[in-house]
């Protein structure tokens, strides 16, 4: 029986940084300007007048107080209203893309972290709700620039992607395949937001998170946590949704269209995952002959603080005390399948040896990815 152990995490959290009264301030500023351009249809009723945001309300339904991203001033734009390709941002031979490399730094702090040399490394998972292209592979990219050995693979899974793609690592030193396995999860969230749209304009953030697994035995970290049980679970749902892709193209005129932004109906989701997400942890608990009083600490998915707190509240019986369920909404936003691992990353060093926590994500799809860890 191989045992498996967390040895290093990493962040790398780009430079751009927008607060909610900005975004709101050009939100407001597009409103009026596109109310003003149809105000002969609004008047004779053909359309509704579209209506302002508000600061106060995505702090109080979300908890989000700002976020960064790969450009802000492309969302500033009235006329563009969405990121700019980064200068030089597709890469070639000698430079990554700017998704590789944000992966990149993130996995540089994740390895020093482990005390580990890139080389060391012989399997990658680089895995994110959204990945700039399809090919070469962004995960083989990251080898190459980083001087890992072995293979590497994308995966796509929502924002449950980090826990999915650490999962699969568990699962890859278990069987063999590796011995030392670097998650890398670059998180460009905000490319596919409609920054026009009311509902959804403010919720997502940009960062990259890396995650360093190795064969417990190999490890040397004096920060290690041992993997103790993992479990996934899948059911289909509409309520999230994105018609974005590579046939996007194929598509004619299809590009600016609302469907292939990031689209929810997101009353429905917050009122499906509350029921999910408590039986499968529950489940998890059961399966480990564990009750939830063994869990030191929470690390959710971190999509709004009230669905959190609904969550984490259900589960322990009473509300959550301090620290039990950190959330890292109010810097960073919701960081799609980073989230987990941004909030194990800023809170885990107040625990002891012997301490469990559950790494947790909830992601479109429906997805749910969790891993049990102790504290070595
Ligand atoms: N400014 C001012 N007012 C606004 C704004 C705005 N920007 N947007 C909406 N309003 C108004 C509405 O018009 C409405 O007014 P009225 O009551 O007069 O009709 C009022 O505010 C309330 O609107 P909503 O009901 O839409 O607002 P909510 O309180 O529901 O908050 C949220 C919106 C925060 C998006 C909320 O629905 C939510 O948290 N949903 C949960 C889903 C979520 O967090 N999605 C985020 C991304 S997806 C993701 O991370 C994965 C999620 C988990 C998947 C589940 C797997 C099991």
């Amino acid at each position: 029986m191989v045992d498996v152990v967390i040895s290093g995490t990493g962040l790398y959290v780009p430079e751009d940084k927008i607060t909610n009264e900005e975004l709101v301030t050009a939100f407001n500023q597009h409103v009026d300007q596109f109310n003003a351009e149809h105000k002969a249809d609004i008047d004779a009723g053909l359309m509704p007048a579209k209506q302002h945001s508000s600061a106060e309300f995505i702090e109080k339904a979300s908890g989000i107080r700002e976020r960064h991203m790969v450009d802000v001033q492309g969302v500033m734009d009235l006329n563009r209203m969405m990121s700019n390709m980064p200068d030089g941002g597709h890469g070639d031979a000698d430079t990554p893309c700017f998704q590789a490399a944000m992966g990149i730094a993130a996995a540089k702090m994740a390895l020093s972290n482990a005390g580990v040399d890139a080389s060391d490394i012989d399997h990658i998972v680089c895995t994110s709700a959204v990945m700039q292209r399809s090919f070469p592979a962004i995960g083989i990219e990251v080898q190459h620039f980083l001087g890992t050995s072995g293979s590497a693979f994308d995966m796509v899974m929502g924002c449950s992607s980090a826990t999915y793609g650490l999962i699969a690592g568990v699962n890859a030193i278990k069987s063999g395949v590796a011995d030392r396995v670097l998650m890398v999860n670059p998180e460009i969230f905000s490319t596919m937001v409609n920054y026009r749209d009311r509902d959804s304009h403010f919720i997502f953030g940009d960062i990259a998170t890396a995650v360093v697994l190795e064969r417990a035995d190999l490890a040397k970290s004096d920060d290690q946590w041992l993997v103790k049980h993992t479990k996934q679970s899948t059911q289909f749902s509409n309520n999230i949704r994105s018609n974005y892709g590579p046939m996007t193209r194929i598509d004619d005129g299809s590009m600016l269209r609302d469907d292939m932004f990031f689209v929810q109906e997101g009353r429905k989701v917050f009122k499906e995952l509350l029921p999910l997400v408590t039986a499968f942890i529950s489940e998890q608990l059961d399966e480990r002959g564990l009750e939830v009083s063994a869990l030191s600490r929470m690390w959710l998915h971190q999509a709004n603080i009230n669905m959190n707190m609904y969550a984490a509240k259900k589960l322990l019986g009473r509300d959550p005390q301090p620290g039990e369920a950190p959330t890292v909404l109010e810097q960073y936003g919701n960081t799609a399948g980073a989230g987990s691992i941004v909030a194990f990353h800023h809170h885990r060093n107040d625990l002891k040896s012997g301490d469990q926590g559950l790494i947790c994500s909830f992601g479109a799809g429906y997805s749910i990815g969790s891993l049990l860890v102790e504290k070595q």
